[in-house]
């Protein structure tokens, strides 16, 4: 596909003028292409579609966004900024193994030595001391063929379900909500929401550093219907905030208490849809019993503004106003992120969300509906929807659930009784296993859990202790100090494979470029590896990436994740698909639970929708009281810590950081601090800061500014120089077993 070169700004100038106030740009071209290869950018969960420009020689020269995807040709700047970053002079090309242990230095060897090592003690620690000593840490950036072969490979192969990844850091909590209040994962919406909502309630995402080009399309919404309102709620002023009409500021933590206050309201003022209700939900307790509306009107009438002020801050007029405007816009939209998943109580706050939305029936209608935001470009695709978790099996199905394991062994031509009943290891238990000395051998594949991991002096123990095989593209990443093999992965379009973005959008990125210097695809590696460990090879009948999705797609048919209609060579033509799409001429899917627009909701339904993902159709409103945060500030530490993103770099910055544009935005890390604050501790801009918590203690440059209310302080976590996790506790989510990332009791002083 060739458009030409006018259909782009050139310069970076004007894109760096754009991505500064969270504006989308085209990307300049710096040579003409002799071809344009489909592809998807490698960073966020937007998932913009991609052109890359490649030349004569085979070399990758520009890129630009896909004019036939959901972003229109419209791409940020990190991912404007891709191409240097494949041909980075840090990029690993060989494979290194350390010979006397991690003491020793990592050193250049063959393929064959590097597999074999890392095979060997595999193989070893499951004849020792059985499957469950081994694990598979896998990633929301890795491809979708990737996550299914590893997930296969180590629960029917090895007989583990050990398998885990970052995206229990990230998702798992909105998995967690989904599962719980519908039965099934995954939104039930898309982004065409985004154009026909007549209010955003942003809940818990910095929409405009996080999913910039999402940001852009709502903001062009908002500028196309002076009608369309926008509520974000969020403990900093963020650049999402500057275009909200309501922006809900509070105490960190404490926002389950103002969505149990806005049904309170909705009751109260009877905004609420009862005919809705009557005809589709149930109501349930935290201990799993039945409760009727009147006792959930009754739970939440407990909830009052004074109530919800007195707990969050929040002014009462304030949670009336956004109640009102929830309710009462004709279609409401909902966009949170990690701001509601990374707590403790962050599926409860999942439920709360979907609670709104059902009992205010603002849902199933353009532009209605609770779509949550996914931050890996593949969490959806490749981890949640492949089943690649340590209680997961493919397609919605789960490890505890005889029948699911059977109707997998039977499909993948396994006897049954070879998956395990028994959950594996989620992520932090994973590390601590590890440390333990249980799980003796790890595969960690594209992700750089030295560097994310909460809590970091607890769990790099683990890293220390066990045996690390790890696939990499880059020098910078952290969690190479304690890799023992380094298998060097083709990166991005040096391979090819499919994505899947936050709005069920699958899209193949094709091989543009040879992978470099020796680097080979990860698919490969592990089908390399496990051979030699004494996986049987039937288990792995594929010659390349394609067979391995062909597998994937026809296990989809039948199931509510059924995407069969999805070939390789569709996917070729087309710049993404959402699924449901179970035959090759359907389009793909809008609005999932609608008769007439879902595939799978009969079309003689006899209701308009249908919850099919839960075993009577009815989705489960939750009597979910409010918790505070696992360590909220108290007098001896007493400001709240809070971590995240900026626009310009990509969690570890291994791959923005080689990119000059982009370093030089944000070349460190720092902490964000109230003016009000700074006064009182006499913290000037640029002062060296301690935060002191109770793990360890660390000290930033200030940055001070208005956008952390006082009391909360904010650093991001890209900078490998300056781990913030290592301050970080580690306690996790009851339910999803994700960190609480968001909140930590600190002290805050000046170094001096
Ligand atoms: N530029 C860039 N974009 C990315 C990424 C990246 O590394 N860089 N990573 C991607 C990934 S994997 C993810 S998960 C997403 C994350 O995307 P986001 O979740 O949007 O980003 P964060 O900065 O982690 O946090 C979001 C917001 O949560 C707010 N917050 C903190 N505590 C609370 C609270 O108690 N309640 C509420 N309501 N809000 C709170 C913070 O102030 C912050 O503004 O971004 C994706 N996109
Ligand atoms: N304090 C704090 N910590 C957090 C969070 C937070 O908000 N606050 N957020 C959490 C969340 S939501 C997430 S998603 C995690 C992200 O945590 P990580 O996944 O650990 O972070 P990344 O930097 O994305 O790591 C990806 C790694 O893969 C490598 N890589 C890139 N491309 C390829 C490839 O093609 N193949 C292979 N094999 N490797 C590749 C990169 O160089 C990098 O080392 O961080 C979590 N940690
Ligand atoms: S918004 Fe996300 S997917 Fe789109 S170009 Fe930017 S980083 Fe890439
Ligand atoms: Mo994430």
């Amino acid at each position: 596909m060739t458009l030409s070169r006018r259909d782009f700004i050139k310069g970076s100038a004007a894109a760096l003028a754009l991505s500064a106030i969270g504006g989308p740009c085209f990307a300049a071209a710096k040579e003409e292409a002799d071809k344009w290869v489909k592809g998807v950018c490698r960073y966020c969960g937007t998932g913009c579609g991609v052109l890359v420009g490649v030349n004569k020689d085979g070399r990758a020269v520009s890129i630009k966004g896909d004019p036939n995807n959901h972003n229109q040709g419209l791409l940020c700047l990190k991912g404007a900024m891709l191409i240097p970053v494949i041909y980075s002079t840090d990029r690993i090309t060989e494979p290194m193994i350390r010979k006397d242990g991690k003491k020793s230095e990592l050193t250049k060897v063959s393929w064959d030595v590097a597999l074999d090592f890392a095979a060997k003690r595999f193989k070893d620690a499951v004849a020792e001391y059985g499957p469950d000593s081994i694990a598979y840490y896998g990633s929301g950036q890795a491809l979708t063929e990737e996550s299914y072969l590893a997930n296969k490979i180590w629960k029917a192969g090895f007989r583990t379900n050990n398998v885990d990844g970052n995206p229990r850091l990230c998702m798992a909590s909105a998995v967690g909500g989904y599962m719980t209040t519908f039965g099934k994962d995954e939104p039930m919406g898309t982004y065409n929401d985004i154009d026909n909502a007549t209010c955003f309630f942003i809940i818990g995402s910095n929409t405009s550093e996080a999913h910039p080009v999402l940001f852009r399309r709502i903001a062009r919404r908002k500028q196309s219907s002076p009608d369309v309102k926008i509520i974000v709620v969020d403990p900093r002023r963020t650049n999402t905030s500057r275009i909200a009409d309501l922006h809900v500021f509070f105490k960190p933590g404490t926002d389950l208490a103002l969505l149990n206050g806005m049904a309170h309201i909705i009751f109260k003022e009877e905004l609420d849809d009862d005919r809705f209700i009557k005809r589709y939900l149930q109501f349930q307790d935290n201990e799993g019993n039945a409760r009727s509306l009147e006792e959930y009107k009754e739970f939440v009438a407990q909830y009052t503004p004074e109530k919800v002020h007195e707990i969050t801050g929040i002014d009462p007029d304030m949670v009336v106003k956004v109640a009102r405007m929830f309710a009462e816009s004709p279609a409401t939209l909902s966009l949170w992120c990690m701001g509601i998943n990374q707590r403790s109580r962050g599926v409860w706050a999942n439920n709360l969300i979907h609670n709104l939305h059902l009992i205010t029936g603002q849902i199933g209608r353009p532009g209605a509906s609770p779509l949550s935001l996914t931050g890996q470009p593949n969490a959806c695709g490749g981890v949640r929807d492949t089943g690649s978790l340590a209680h997961l099996l493919p397609a919605g199905r789960v490890v505890a659930n005889e029948k699911h394991r059977n109707e997998i062994e039977d499909y993948w031509g396994v006897p049954r009784g070879t998956i395990q009943p028994k959950m594996g290891h989620h992520t932090v238990a994973l590390f601590e296993n590890m440390a333990s000395g249980n799980v003796k051998a790890v595969f960690i594949h594209c992700t750089n859990p030295a560097h994310t991991l909460p809590h970091l002096n607890k769990y790099t123990k683990g890293l220390e202790t066990a045996f690390v095989a790890q696939t990499e593209c880059f020098h910078d990443a952290e969690t190479l100090k304690y890799a023992d093999v380094v298998f060097p992965a083709a990166f991005w379009c040096e391979t090819e494979g499919v994505y899947g973005c936050t709005e069920r959008r699958y899209s193949l990125i094709e091989q543009a470029v040879a992978p470099a210097g020796q680097s080979r695809p990860a698919v490969e590696i592990l089908m390399e590896f496990a051979k030699r460990a004494g996986v049987d090879p039937k288990l792995m009948p594929y010659k390349n990436s394609a067979d391995i999705w062909e597998e994937w797609r026809k296990l989809s048919q039948g199931t509510p994740y059924n995407f069969y209609g999805m070939t390789r060579e569709r996917l070729k033509k087309e710049s993404g698909i959402k699924w449901p799409c179970p035959s090759e001429d359907h389009p793909g899917t809008d609005l999932r639970y609608v008769r007439g627009e879902d595939p799978l909701v009969p079309v003689n339904h006899e209701t308009k929708m249908f919850f099919y993902g839960r075993p009577d159709g009815k989705p489960i409103v939750y009597l979910r009281p409010y918790q505070p945060p696992f360590e909220p500030a108290d007098d001896e530490y007493p400001f709240v810590l809070t971590t995240g993103r900026v626009i310009d770099h990509w969690h570890t910055a291994t791959m923005t950081g080689q990119v000059p544009e982009l370093r030089k935005a944000y070349p460190s890390a720092f902490v964000e601090i109230n003016p009000d604050d700074a006064k009182k501790l006499n913290i000037n801009n640029g002062d060296p800061v301690v935060l002191e918590t109770r793990r360890d203690k660390m000290t930033f440059p200030a940055r001070v500014t208005a956008t952390c209310m006082p009391g909360l302080v904010f650093c991001p976590f890209f900078d490998k120089k300056l781990l913030v996790n290592r301050l970080f506790h580690d306690a996790v989510d009851a339910a999803s077993k994700e960190p609480e990332y968001k909140i930590c009791a600190t002290k805050v002083y000046k170094q001096g």
